[in-house]
């Protein structure tokens, strides 16, 4: 029989301007602003996010910067450039941690994640609240960052369940309790109800989930065809089968090193590249990918660089296949470059899962 799933929605706390307070710990009382500067004048440019206190003075994600300027003038705001490089850093560190508390891991974009937990919790609700506080606290020790999650039988009601309470929330929907919960919300709530839809429903008489799941299904149909009318009835009714998958959002994975002496000994270098390649396996076996490219990458004495790859005729997935291809590319490179050898790096590429991945129905909605 098939057990009732626990699926978390975990999404961090005003990202970019959290990750900005914990670099900088002495300004967490003050509004925070994120800023993308398109650099045209010195104020051109968006809100990218802002912590809860500027939100207070009504600066919000999008607003013009000199708007966001305006508003909190007077107060000791402080501004921001978005640093994607440590937002991701920052992300990549809590997905590691998550991917230790859950069967698999989903990720959807740098702030949020759908775990699968229902075997940590044996599919106990109840567990799954000790289990949320758990990853919550594990999470604030080893990295500093907080976050709202909901939790409920599938991806769509833990979605609606995180958005309901943030910041730092924890909204647990029981199977039985998500029809009543979605019921009063209005149906833009939903993932693929925009505003052009909005206005349609409207004018058809639904304003809430509830009143789009006892519509009739038939007459969806006829107005918004068939996937997405069947897609709305049930998404209205809390229903939702998609699995919480790994998406192959990496298009590659490596690393490099560097030697601890410049050299063109074959041995030596592959002493360092199997370190390298270790690590690299360890990611893509962790993420269950397969891959048909192999690369080297060289930095030599004068600091020129270059790289090699070999194309598999079938996608490989074992530490053996990515040694073989790393010594056979080093052999012929050596064989054909004069120069000392002073970093090398090992990238595998060309990912497909395991299994062939079945298209997701949100694909259909972006
Ligand atoms: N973001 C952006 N531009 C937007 C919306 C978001 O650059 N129009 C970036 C900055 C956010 C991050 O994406 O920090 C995550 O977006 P969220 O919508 O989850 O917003 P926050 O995490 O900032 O706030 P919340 O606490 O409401 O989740
Ligand atoms: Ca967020
Ligand atoms: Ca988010």
């Amino acid at each position: 029989m098939a057990q009732n799933r626990v699926i978390m929605l975990a999404d961090f706390d005003y990202f970019f301007a959290q990750c900005e307070e914990l670099r900088n710990p002495t300004i967490k009382d003050k509004p925070i602003v994120v800023g993308v500067y398109s650099g045209r004048t010195e104020d051109s440019g968006a809100v990218s996010t802002s912590n809860y206190i500027a939100r207070k003075f009504g600066v919000k994600s999008g607003l013009p910067l000199f708007m966001a300027k305006r508003k909190l003038e007077g107060t000791d705001a402080v501004f921001f450039h978005v640093d994607h490089v440590y937002y991701d850093q920052i992300s990549n560190r809590i997905m590691q941690i998550f991917r230790g508390y859950a069967t698999s891991l989903e990720q959807v974009s740098v702030d949020e994640a759908y775990l699968d937990v229902t075997e940590q919790v044996e599919g106990s609700f109840e567990k799954a609240k000790d289990y949320a506080q758990k990853i919550k606290a594990d999470v604030k020790i080893q990295v500093g960052i907080s976050f709202s999650i909901g939790v409920g039988p599938n991806k769509l009601v833990a979605k609606i369940a995180c958005d309901s309470q943030k910041p730092d929330g924890l909204t647990i929907i029981k199977p039985e309790e998500a029809v009543a919960f979605l019921a009063p919300l209005p149906v833009d709530w939903l993932l693929g109800v925009g505003k052009k839809t909005t206005v349609r429903m409207e004018q058809m008489g639904i304003k809430t989930i509830g009143d789009l799941a006892k519509y009739d299904c038939q007459r969806l149909i006829e107005v918004f065809g068939k996937v997405l009318g069947i897609y709305f009835h049930n998404a209205a009714n809390a229903i939702d089968n998609e699995p919480v998958q790994e998406q192959g959002e990496a298009e590659s994975i490596g690393r490099v090193g560097t030697l601890k002496q410049d050299t063109r000994d074959l041995a030596f270098i592959l002493q360092k590249t199997d370190e390298l390649l270790a690590d690299v396996f360890r990611e893509v076996s962790e993420k269950g990918l397969s891959f048909r490219q192999v690369a080297i990458y060289v930095v030599m004495t004068d600091l020129s660089s270059k790289s090699r790859m070999t194309t598999l005729e079938q996608p490989a997935k074992d530490i053996d296949t990515i040694k073989r291809n790393v010594r056979s590319l080093f052999e012929k490179f050596l064989a054909e470059s004069p120069l000392e050898i002073r970093r090398v790096g090992v990238k595998v590429s060309r990912f497909s899962k395991e299994e062939p991945r079945q298209k997701q129905l949100t694909s259909f909605l972006k």
